[in-house]
């Protein structure tokens, strides 16, 4: 099947199975073609347990599936590719939380959304990219234990400085290796350019740019910018949305290594079999799910 016969199967099959295809900004273009809605995991995940629909495929890694899943249970969770995870959510586990959490009592655990389900449970709280700022500030306490990406605490605790924010060594594989000489080489070609980076980066990358955000954040600055050149630093798949929303405006990739293999995974193809063979579900122990769900809902009280 060419790409046009899949896109048309995957509407019809959609529509018999009462289902909902939901595209990460990372995923290809082909894939966010045909979703219903691009977003964040958040996002998402929330239109996900707003809308009617009997199945959800989440064009995405796992742990976003399992998010999905904690906020809509009575729903069917399907994530195509089960091998697409997401190597900085692996980078913590449960056990090694559990393990940091007895040599820093008085903490409050934050972790990022790019975690697993079990990890969100043995957390105090979640954040995102877009909302971290904000959950770190509304926590009483000054102990910080912050999970599991290195560069995003770092961000925060910049943003914080009252706050003694506690790093785990996680890092995004595909953000982490950017380096100062591309900023500077990227820089020099396009010197009238906007540099717009993801946390995810490390700090230096950060500090060297215009705007630091989520994809979401990202997105909404290059709208509302009266700049019409932007040197993106995140995954290459917000491109996507980007040029989408602003046909005359221009944007640059910082790194041609910006490309998550991980996200990279979903195909066309991937998303017809998924629906075609209802694979590959996603389930939760109903006891993580519901202490997970705790994480989140605490984050979304403050959001
Ligand atoms: O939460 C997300 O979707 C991620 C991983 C990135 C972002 O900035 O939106
Ligand atoms: Fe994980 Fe990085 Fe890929 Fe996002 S871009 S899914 S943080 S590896």
């Amino acid at each position: 099947m060419n790409s046009n016969d899949l896109k048309e199967k995957i509407l019809q099959l959609k529509k018999e199975k009462n289902a909902v295809i939901v595209a990460h900004n990372y995923q290809v273009d082909d894939v966010q073609e045909v979703a219903d809605v691009i977003g964040d995991s958040l996002a998402l995940s929330q239109y996900c347990a707003e809308n009617d629909k009997d199945i959800i495929v989440f064009c995405g890694v796992h742990f976003m599936a399992e998010s999905a899943k904690i906020l809509s249970p009575d729903k069917t969770v399907l994530l195509p590719e089960i091998d697409a995870g997401c190597p900085m959510a692996d980078m913590v586990t449960a056990d090694a939380l559990r393990k940091e959490k007895e040599k820093h009592p008085g903490a409050v655990v934050v972790c990022y959304i790019n975690s697993s389900a079990e990890v969100k449970a043995e957390s105090d709280i979640c954040c995102t990219s877009s909302n971290a700022v904000k959950v770190v500030k509304s926590i009483k306490e000054k102990d910080i234990l912050f999970v599991p990406d290195q560069n995003l605490g770092s961000y925060v605790a910049k943003m914080v400085p009252e706050k003694n924010i506690i790093l785990w060594n996680g890092y995004c594989i595909t953000h982490h290796k950017v380096s100062m000489s591309e900023v500077k080489e990227v820089r020099e070609i396009h010197p009238d350019a906007l540099l717009l980076v993801h946390p995810e980066c490390q700090k230096e990358i950060a500090e060297a740019a215009d705007f630091v955000g989520s994809t979401k954040q990202i997105i909404d600055y290059a709208k509302q910018s009266e700049s019409s050149k932007f040197i993106i630093g995140t995954e290459m798949g917000v491109l996507y949305q980007l040029k989408k929303d602003n046909p005359d405006k221009t944007f640059y990739l910082l790194s041609k290594g910006l490309i998550c293999p991980n996200m990279k995974k979903t195909s066309l193809k991937s998303v017809y079999d998924a629906l075609n063979e209802m694979k590959y579900e996603i389930n939760l122990d109903e006891g993580i799910r519901l202490k997970a769900k705790e994480s989140l809902d605490r984050m979304l009280q403050i959001s």
